[in-house]
């Protein structure tokens, strides 16, 4: 599967850097592209001179709002990136069509963090806009949720969440959801911590989006997953996952494959990779909830065979007993076996619904601040009456 990725305010665009980086090792490691072009948009220009992948040139990172706040953000404020968007949508569209093989890109895939203001802001109004100029074209959502401190200590990070949700729900065929506190590990430094959950984000869609671009027969697998399979799976909202177990380079040497042991050991290791995908999903949900998922195990030849192709499948048939399951397998070479999970279509969201009730108890507060804000703006604006405009 072949994507455009766009990400918005630092977040989404260091995001999309890390996809960008994800693209050049499809490149170099398997030959194959996943990712046909990768922007970053944002209103804060020194955020886009800290990306790397990103090509540099102003039609890659574009800087959107330049007028309006010189290009220094928009201070956590997303109805203004909101509109900033809606203004400068131009921008998104020309650079979008420049992309050298659009026509071969199977979907959108655009990428924010919904606590800030530019990210938050402007993802959903360019999902609406992209949407109705590319009907034939899905568009996805990703959208990182902000960590428990953040929430908090700052009363916008919930706000801007809620609106974020809720307006790119309504917008985007689906919504990725990642939960930024399930990656967090106590013994990083904040710096390194970002671009190693950065990392951890992108990882699973590595394999996902690899798997049916492959032309090289011995890394085609006998139920090959798609970009077909990953369409009909995704709707509304989505969490992914993915797990590994190690396997071991040699089998000991009177153990044969067909070995009641090795086979064992085999659906094993698959069960634990799955196990490790599903609990370390981006977003903590109840797979119950969930009416679509997908699974995609990839392994080296040798060590995948039909037996753990259904077991793996019926396991999550016995987590997630309403969802229609799509699967696939994927040959590699590399000592490991890895299990990638989508549970889509949840119907319920915990986290979601908090967001979205703590924001409404917050709105008579948010609301004072804004009248705060415009009745200090105009008491300015009443003591300066009498002076001469140059205007
Ligand atoms: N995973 C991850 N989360 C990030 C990263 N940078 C920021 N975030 C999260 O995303 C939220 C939004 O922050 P930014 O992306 O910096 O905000 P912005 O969209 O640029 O908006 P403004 O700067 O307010 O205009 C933050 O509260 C963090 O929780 C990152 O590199 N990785
Ligand atoms: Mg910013």
């Amino acid at each position: 599967m072949k994507l455009v990725v766009i990400g918005f305010g630092q977040c989404g665009g260091r995001i999309v850097d890390m996809f960008a980086r994800l693209n050049g090792r499809a490149h170099s490691e398997r030959g194959i592209e996943i990712v046909t072009g990768a922007f970053a948009v944002n209103t804060d220009a020194a955020d886009l001179s800290g990306l790397t992948y990103i090509r540099s040139d102003y039609q890659h990172r574009i800087l959107i709002g330049g007028r309006k706040t010189g290009g220094h953000g928009v201070g956590k404020i997303n109805e203004l990136a909101a509109q900033i968007a809606r203004e400068d949508a131009d921008k998104i569209i020309d650079a979008i069509r420049t992309t050298r093989r659009f026509f071969e890109s199977d979907a959108f895939l655009l990428v924010a963090g919904s606590a800030g203001g530019t990210g938050s802001g402007s993802i959903p109004i360019i999902t609406q806009i992209i949407r109705e100029r590319y009907m034939d074209k899905p568009v996805y959502d990703l959208i990182i949720l902000p960590f428990e401190h953040e929430e908090s200590t700052e009363a916008r990070t919930v706000f801007n969440t809620a609106t974020c949700l809720k307006s790119a729900s309504a917008v985007a065929d689906a919504v990725f959801l990642v939960d930024n506190q399930r990656y967090v590990r106590k013994d990083f430094s904040i710096r390194s911590n970002m671009s190693r959950i950065n990392q951890l984000i992108v990882e699973p869609f590595y394999d996902l989006l690899c798997a049916g671009e492959e032309k090289k027969p011995k890394y085609i697998g006998s139920r090959v997953l798609d970009a077909g399979d990953i369409v009909q799976t995704l709707t509304g909202w989505t969490v992914l996952g993915y797990g590994k177990s190690a396997l071991s380079v040699f089998r000991l040497p009177f153990m044969r494959k067909s070995d009641f042991r090795s086979k064992s050991t085999e659906t094993h290791k698959g069960i634990h990779a799955m196990d490790e995908a599903i609990s370390e999903l981006s977003l903590a949900c109840n797979p119950m909830d969930a009416d679509r998922a997908l699974y995609l195990l990839s392994a080296p030849h040798k060590e995948m065979n039909m037996d753990l192709v259904k077991e793996l499948g019926d396991y999550l048939r016995g987590i997630a007993p309403k969802a229609t399951i799509r699967n696939g397998d994927y040959p590699r070479e590399r000592g490991i076996l890895e299990v990638t999970v989508i549970l889509s279509g949840l119907s319920d969201v915990e986290k979601v619904r908090e967001y979205y009730s703590h924001s409404v108890s917050l709105m008579p507060e948010v609301k004072k601040r804004q009248e705060e804000i415009i009745t200090k703006l105009k008491a300015i604006d009443d003591t300066g009456k009498d002076i001469p405009s140059l205007l």
